[in-house]
């Protein structure tokens, strides 16, 4: 499975593609068992510890979290926390399902027709549980440039955005603007919605045109770094799961090889990693083979490094959205 030329030029165009069934039901089945056991371990250790009453062992996948949630939502919180990480320093789920959902071949494939074949796997990754009558749950505006540091807005770093449930607008699916990826980085503010980086609607040309994408689980949604992308609440009783990954070229700024503590704050940003904090990892690499990391084990091992390493980064100087800012919008 790779894209087709005209699937290329529609992201080039674009900003975005949607490639139905990338994934088949059994290819997502792993990451959803790990996902209920990490609830069930988290739960029932709550339980222990007399911090949860009920754990609701026999809910399904996409109801469990939920109906934590609904009973207890601070358990619920350090349940979900456990998965996904935190923004900003990792974490999260790093075991072996996750590692083959983000080299999964008919993933890669169609990667390297975007990026071509040196692909390295870009240090931001999330499960995200989008939980129905979560306040915090809305993911504003942004691009995921806006994120990472300056020195790599010119370059690509793809986004590719997975639902592991049928994904709608009632359940939250991501909604993006075609077309509005060919002027650069907008500005963006810290503390907007959930607490997320922001762009003002006013700044994003186009946000008229915003278009929902409503997509099967098992299908992909490509993104550039630049496609500015949003989601909103989970109405639904059940929980919207989806994976994020990220691919960029080998010769886009990395920390393959690298430690945490070789970044410093004397360090110049313009040789460090695009997102310093999470571990970069080469995935595909017919030019150094020996650097391909095909082990499980040392997947995990290089992000905990990072989780636990604390590396310095210069971040962007995004300003704090005030309620003035938030109000003219
Ligand atoms: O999953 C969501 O709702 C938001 C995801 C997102 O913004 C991202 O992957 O950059």
């Amino acid at each position: 499975m790779s894209l087709s030329v005209s699937e290329l030029d529609h992201f080039r165009e674009h900003g975005y593609l949607v490639k139905p069934a990338v994934f088949r039901d059994a290819d997502m089945e792993p990451i959803r068992d790990a996902i209920s056991e990490i609830i069930s371990d988290a739960a029932d250790q709550l339980q222990r510890d007399g911090e949860l009453e009920q754990t609701f062992p026999d809910a399904r996948f996409e109801d469990r979290l939920a109906q934590l949630y609904r009973h207890d939502k601070d358990a619920a919180k350090k349940v979900y926390g456990a998965i996904m990480g935190n923004i900003g320093s990792g974490g999260g789920y790093s075991g072996a399902a996750m590692f083959d959902m983000v080299r999964h071949p008919p993933l890669l494939s169609c990667i390297q027709s975007i990026i071509g074949d040196e692909i390295v796997g870009s240090s931001v990754y999330r499960i995200r549980p989008k939980l129905p009558g979560d306040s915090h749950g809305e993911v504003p505006w942004h691009q995921d440039s806006g994120y990472t540091l300056s020195h790599c807005d010119t370059y690509m770093v793809v986004t590719c955005w997975i639902p592991l449930v049928d994904v709608s607008i009632e359940n939250g699916c991501l909604y993006i603007i075609p077309d509005s990826h060919h002027e650069g980085v907008y500005t963006h503010y810290t503390g907007g919605h959930g607490g997320f980086l922001e762009i003002m609607k006013r700044d994003i040309p186009n946000i008229e045109n915003a278009v929902p994408i409503e997509m099967a689980a098992g299908g992909v949604l490509f993104l550039t770094n630049v496609t500015p992308h949003a989601s909103f609440d989970n109405t639904t009783d059940k929980v919207r799961w989806s994976i994020d990954l990220r691919y960029q070229n080998a010769a886009t700024p990395n920390n393959v090889g690298e430690l945490p503590g070789d970044y410093t704050p004397e360090r110049a940003q313009v040789t460090m990693a695009c997102y310093p904090g999470e571990a970069d990892f080469v995935l595909q690499s017919p030019s150094h083979p020996d650097r391909v990391v095909s082990d499980a084990d040392e997947f995990h091992r290089l992000r905990e490094i990072y989780v636990n390493g604390h590396a310095h980064s210069p971040g962007r100087n995004w300003t704090p959205l005030t309620e003035r800012t938030a109000a003219e919008q």
